[in-house]
């Protein structure tokens, strides 16, 4: 099949697609090609996720909106199904890639699952067929890896058996379906051919700009969209630690800073998780390693970011000492323990970071998530007997408590506020000793 016929079968939707990997971001592509007319199916190794995606419920709880009606829908028309049986792959046409590609401890990509992937696709993959991979790479890897391990388990060429793409993702928990359909995307074909079919494929699905160009730019443009953004974050949280030594705050700062043109700085505070933000920095430095470049901005905004909830165990120390408490024997309520509000979403949560230097401490921790089962608890019933409340996720439900109530029941009064929720003022009237990031404490005064 040539990338015309191709071109044709995606006009008609008569493709096949098939998606590798069925998490935030392959599950809801998988259901919007689906709902586009495309017969789809996914493949996933975890056989629960597949039966409950084939039972049209959403495996991925938090505030979805409309992805479960939407899963409900492909599936009930038959247009979506999933299987852990790589050989259906041997029938798509086009197979995209959505497996995670983490970072090890050393800060390398962890190839695994995409290596796993492209080899058990290799073996069934069928001629002409166009592979996109979304998943976020270091640049440079699609040549490097994800060709080569195709061809070793193939023996097909790059761009005379089958064509390969770059498509990255750009969703968001809590607004998957939204960012897929609004957001624009870079299509990276391994030919400028194979770049123009991959725009016809996604434009049935976005309405946004989808701009062609090559894999590599394509690369570097989704992990310097994220290392950007978390030299943002980092460049806020530094100027947070310095408002709170000078008695400033920070929040005021920022709003006034954000007034001059072409301002936009971002918004401190407890850490920084996900499955992008904490990443994607690390594999667009990758990219200049063979080099030696020496990169200092990105690890230095890496490490700035990654300490941030130590910061909060400094404040939590500093406030429970002024309440005459030692942290090892206190009782801590942490609220929140997504990595990001109002989603179940806790990958790289800065929350965990937090727990787990309470544990070593000897502290008793509880945690509460409004949108984590097992951790739904009543909060004020969560809250009797504690020492300290950690606020640590921007969740709509921690947006307005009820500080009196909330207070009458812990037998310390301590609160320490991770992402600036709270006035100073409402604070001190409700009888808190409290810390806020970046508030200095004549400011809290
Ligand atoms: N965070 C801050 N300060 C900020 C923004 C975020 O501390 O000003 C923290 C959040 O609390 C969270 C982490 O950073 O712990 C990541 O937050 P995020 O808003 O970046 O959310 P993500 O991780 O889902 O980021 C994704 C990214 N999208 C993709 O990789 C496709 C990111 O590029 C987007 O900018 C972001 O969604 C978005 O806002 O859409």
């Amino acid at each position: 099949m040539t990338l015309s016929d191709l071109g044709k079968k995606i006009e008609s939707r008569e493709a096949k697609l098939a998606v590798i990997g069925l998490g935030y971001v392959g599950l809801p592509v998988a259901c919007m090609f689906a709902r586009a007319g495309f017969q789809v199916t996914g493949l996933d190794i975890k056989l629960e996720l597949i039966s409950k995606i084939n039972a049209g419920i959403s495996p991925i709880e938090g505030e979805e909106p409309g992805l479960s009606e939407l899963l409900g829908e492909v599936v009930g028309s038959g247009h979506f199904y999933a299987t852990d049986d790589y050989k259906e792959l041997s029938l798509a046409d086009i197979v995209l890639i959505d497996v995670e590609t983490p970072v090890d401890h050393d800060h390398k990509p962890n190839y695994s699952a995409l290596i796993s992937a492209c080899q058990s696709m290799g073996r069934v993959l069928k001629s002409g067929a166009l592979v996109i991979v979304e998943s976020t790479i270091a640049p440079g890897t699609s040549d490097h890896i994800v060709s080569t391990m195709i061809e070793s388990t193939s023996g097909k060429r790059v761009d005379n058996d089958y064509f390969l793409g770059v498509c990255p993702e750009r969703v968001m928990p809590g607004k998957l379906l939204h960012n897929m359909r609004k957001m624009s995307r870079v299509c990276g074909g391994s030919t400028p051919e194979t770049a123009k079919v991959m725009r016809e494929l996604y434009i049935s699905i976005v309405e946004a700009d989808l701009d062609t160009t090559d894999m590599l730019t394509a690369e570097l443009v989704k992990t310097t969209e994220n290392a950007y953004r978390d030299v943002q974050i980092a460049f806020a949280n530094e100027v947070a630690l310095i408002c709170e030594a000078a008695g400033g705050d920070v929040w005021r700062v920022r709003e006034l800073v954000n007034k001059s043109p072409y301002r936009q700085m971002h918004l401190p505070g407890a850490g920084v998780g996900g499955h992008c933000i904490p990443k994607d920095p690390w594999l667009l430095a990758h990219a200049a390693e063979r080099e030696e470049v020496p990169l200092r901005l990105i690890p230095a905004a890496r490490a700035v970011n990654d300490w941030m909830p130590f910061h909060i165990l400094d404040l939590l120390k500093d406030a429970l000492n002024e309440a005459d408490r030692s942290i090892s024997s206190a009782r801590i309520l942490i609220l929140g323990y997504a990595y990001l509000e109002d989603t179940d979403d806790v990958r790289n949560s800065p929350s965990a970071v937090l727990k787990e230097q309470l544990d070593q401490l000897g502290t008793k921790t509880i945690l509460h998530d409004p949108y984590i089962t097992g951790y739904q608890g009543g909060l004020l019933e969560l809250a009797k007997g504690c020492n300290a409340v950690v606020l640590m996720v921007r969740h709509r439900p921690y947006l307005e408590l009820d500080l009196v109530a909330l207070n009458s029941v812990l037998s310390s009064p301590v609160f320490i506020d991770g992402r600036g929720v709270y006035d100073p003022s409402a604070l001190q009237s409700a009888g808190f000793i409290f810390r806020t990031i970046g508030r200095g404490l004549r400011q809290a005064l």
